[in-house]
């Protein structure tokens, strides 16, 4: 019908339709080709595209951005796009920073940085390229491959601290390592320090520098025939030029710590043999039972045999040779957003029977021991690692995540324990292990109460459980955020009788600062950043030499004494987690709590953190990409 009617028109009127059809089809085409920069903007960078089309994409986005005048771009610090995860929120509601105490806190920050230079400095000087400094003669030392451990390590921390120069003096060197020696590695700490901080720098750097995921790429490679045993689960060392094992036996801690970087390799690369191999070990974990040696289900011993697959002792500990395989399944559940629900379930059974059998309340005192427990005979160990205090920060994020609200309880119980073995010594520094003999089984209803207290309660707990520990949790759930400049810690109280110190050193170690940062993300009280600010004093004092910082042989010195000078005390030690996690988290407690965000990012047991974004885990086992 318009045809028709268009035919009978006159010309004038014919050339008028024509242009203006002609102008409408243009302005369509105009459309197309330069879509509106606000429907670009809307793509969502939490659906990660295949590898070969990040770089293409970002890049539109980045143009596009500079061409508006949109808000600056945030630092990836600050996490990846808009990611928001659909796991319960992990952080404190911090309310506005008083700018006196902004000032304050800001200081103690900066000191903190200026002591990671001063390490990194000594480390720079005599060490550069080898895996440590030895503080006191300032010679090198090789522990880890000579890959440069110390210097891996550190790039993160420098990208957190914003120490780009340092940083980017790193980046020409990497290119020298080669990963193929004839020496026995361990495939743990591999993948823990070098794997972990090229990943992580890589992501932290916004993905700029190529090498950092070439070098992880070449080391997995490095390492994955040491996975080629009938169980799947790898050889403890490895030698990557001779390519064998030194033996078939291995530790809990050692198979069960790999699992969160190979799972990011495989996120980054696409390659999916990384999560595969990862996943193989889970798997085998999760259906391991007694005719493994495994008595209680999720507490599994220390010792297991890769060939049989099958544990050589009965010895459960969240100390050394077990701690990270049970926060890693909490990790893996957290770095996947929840996706895959094996891991959760996993954490939830070991938690459940660690607090079943192995947890122990001190009488009269509101400290928590958690020694190694014998799984077959079911009796327990009366000393606790240093190495055991990662163990609050994983149970107070566990507690959010699963709506546990008596592992917030027991988390900060534990850290009063972690905490106080600092805080009775002449040093202020902790000791590498302790020993409380006069212990009982942990129970709720009777943990931190006096004798008052139980007398009172004792009417109705014993009539109505599930009513008391209601009560007593939500009483105890209240925070005590503040900005108060000068924090008054309670004083330390007298030593229980039956304490006594088992090995008398402190090692840099970082697991009760860990604890503390992450507490005080999460309940956002005061009082841990203070504990913290009371550790970095005592490693400032006693651990500080002319290049850089040193271990400690006594941490008790009988301050008296003569022969007690601060060098005299030193150990030639400086182990590259110093860098990595000790002077991370301290920085990082002291830091806007929206920096490094737990909401954004899991720490790997080694503090390189790892951006959260959504994961689509099938698609990556199958070689599918995202
Ligand atoms: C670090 O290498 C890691 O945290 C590991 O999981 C345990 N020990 C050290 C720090 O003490």
């Amino acid at each position: 019908m318009f045809l028709s009617y268009a035919i009978k028109l006159s010309k004038r009127w014919k050339i008028i339709l024509f242009t203006l059809c002609a102008l409408i089809l243009l302005g369509h085409l105009w459309i197309l080709a330069y879509p509106r920069p606000s429907l670009i903007s809307n793509h969502n960078p939490n659906s990660l595209p295949p590898m070969d089309k990040v770089n293409k994409e970002e890049n539109v986005i980045t143009q596009i951005e500079e061409e508006l005048p949109t808000p600056e771009k945030k630092s990836i610090l600050f996490g990846f796009g808009g990611f928001l995860s659909k796991l319960p929120k992990l952080q404190y509601d911090f309310g506005p920073e008083p700018i006196e105490f902004t000032e304050f806190r800001e200081k103690r920050r900066e000191a903190i940085k200026k002591s990671f230079i001063h390490g990194w400095k000594g480390y720079k000087t005599y060490a550069l390229g080898h895996d440590e400094l030895r503080p006191l003669s300032n010679k090198p030392k090789n522990p880890f491959g000579g890959w440069g451990a110390t210097m891996i390590d550190s790039l993160s921390t420098m990208l957190i601290m914003e120490l780009t120069d340092e940083f980017l003096s790193v980046i020409p060197r990497l290119h020298k390592i080669n990963f193929k020696v004839d020496e026995e590695i361990s495939v743990f700490e591999s993948t823990i320090r070098y794997l972990g901080g090229f990943l992580s720098a890589y992501e932290l750097s916004d993905r700029k520098h190529d090498i950092l995921l070439q070098k992880a790429n070449k080391l997995a490679q490095e390492l994955l025939p040491a996975f080629d045993t009938p169980s799947g689960l790898p050889h403890h060392l490895w030698n990557p030029l001779k390519n064998k094992p030194n033996n078939d036996e291995t530790l809990i801690a050692e198979v069960g710590t790999i699992q969160l970087e190979f799972m990011m390799l495989s996120q980054l690369t696409g390659n999916p043999i990384y999560g595969q191999k990862a996943q193989a070990i889970t798997d085998y974990l999760d259906n391991m039972g007694y005719e493994h040696g495994l008595y209680i289900q999720g507490l599994f011993p220390t010792v297991i045999n890769v060939q049989r697959g099958h544990f050589k002792d009965a010895i459960s500990t969240f100390g050394a040779m077990g701690d990270s395989a049970f926060e890693y399944f909490l990790k893996e559940y957290l770095l996947m957003n929840g996706a895959v629900p094996q891991y959760g379930q996993m954490y939830i059974r070991s938690i459940k029977n660690m607090k079943k059998y192995m947890l122990r309340q001190v009488p009269g005192y509101d400290l928590l021991m958690l020694p190694p427990f014998d799984t077959q005979y079911k009796t327990h160990r009366d000393a606790m690692d240093h190495l055991t205090c990662f163990v609050p920060g994983m149970l107070a994020m566990g507690s959010k995540t699963f709506n546990e609200p008596e592992d917030m309880e027991i988390a900060k119980g534990l850290l009063e324990t972690c905490v106080y073995m600092y805080r009775i010594t002449s040093t202020g520094l902790s000791p590498e292990s302790w020993v409380i003999s006069n212990t009982e089984s942990y129970n709720p209803l009777t943990f931190n109460k006096t004798k008052n207290d139980l007398a009172k309660l004792r009417d109705w707990w014993y009539e109505d459980n599930k009513t008391v520990i209601n009560q007593t949790y939500t009483s105890q759930e209240e925070n005590k955020s503040g900005y108060v400049i000068d924090y008054e810690l309670p004083l330390v109280r007298e030593r229980p009788r039956s304490l006594y110190f088992g090995d008398k050193r402190y090692m840099l170690r970082p697991e009760t600062i860990e604890s503390l940062f992450i507490l005080y993300r999460m309940t956002g009280d005061q009082k841990y950043q203070e504990y913290g600010w009371e550790i970095y004093k005592a490693i400032e004092k006693w651990c500080k030499t002319k290049s850089a910082y040193a271990a400690i042989r006594n941490v008790d010195v009988n301050l008296t004494a003569n022969n007690t000078n601060i060098e005299f005390n030193q150990i030639d030690s400086m182990e590259s987690f110093l860098f990595a996690e000790t002077f991370k988290y301290l920085y990082l407690l002291f830091s806007p709590p929206e920096i490094v965000s737990l909401d954004k990012f899991i720490f790997n047991t080694e503090a390189h953190p790892f951006v959260r974004k959504q994961w689509n885990w099938s698609r990556i086992l199958k070689g599918e990409g995202e």
